[in-house]
């Protein structure tokens, strides 16, 4: 089978808060290949694209906003299995309650902003990936 690939974007809290260096040494250390990286500002098109099963949900818009407060960086790492190794890294969804270990356990939390404002995406499928890619990249 080909080597997987996944689309990981550093979201706004992460880019603020200095840990885009952290996130990739992470993944890196990890053993995945970085493949490309890029610096975005998040347009609403391009937010639409890439979270287009949540676009009818009623955090949506909230998301929206977080996810165009500040730049992100968007990023392509390869590998055997990388799908689930980058999100075994990335832990839950919720940073409050994600694992000690993980990106968002690690530095994640709850900053009472209504969003969940956990640090890293990563995509969930090749599938997703794909099209994630294709949006970013
Ligand atoms: P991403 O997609 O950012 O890697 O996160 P997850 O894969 O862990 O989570 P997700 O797709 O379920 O959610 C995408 C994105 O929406 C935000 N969100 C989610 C939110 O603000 N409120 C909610 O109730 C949910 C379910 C957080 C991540």
């Amino acid at each position: 089978m080909a080597t997987e690939k996944i689309l990981i974007l550093i979201k706004p809290d992460g880019v603020k808060r200095g840990l885009a260096g952290e996130v990739l040494a992470r993944i890196e250390r990890k053993g995945y290949t970085l493949e490309n990286i890029a610096w975005h500002a998040a347009t609403p098109e391009k937010l639409a694209a890439h979270y287009a099963e949540h676009v009818e949900k009623p955090f949506y818009p909230s998301l929206v906003e977080y996810m165009s407060s500040g730049p992100i960086v968007a990023a392509v790492f390869s590998g055997d299995s990388v799908i689930a190794g980058v999100r075994s890294l990335a832990g839950s969804t919720d940073p409050t309650t994600a694992a000690p270990g993980t990106i968002r356990g690690d530095f994640g939390r709850d900053w009472g902003t209504g969003n969940i404002e956990n640090i890293i995406h990563a995509s969930d499928s090749p599938e997703s990936a794909e099209r994630e890619i294709a949006v970013w990249f």
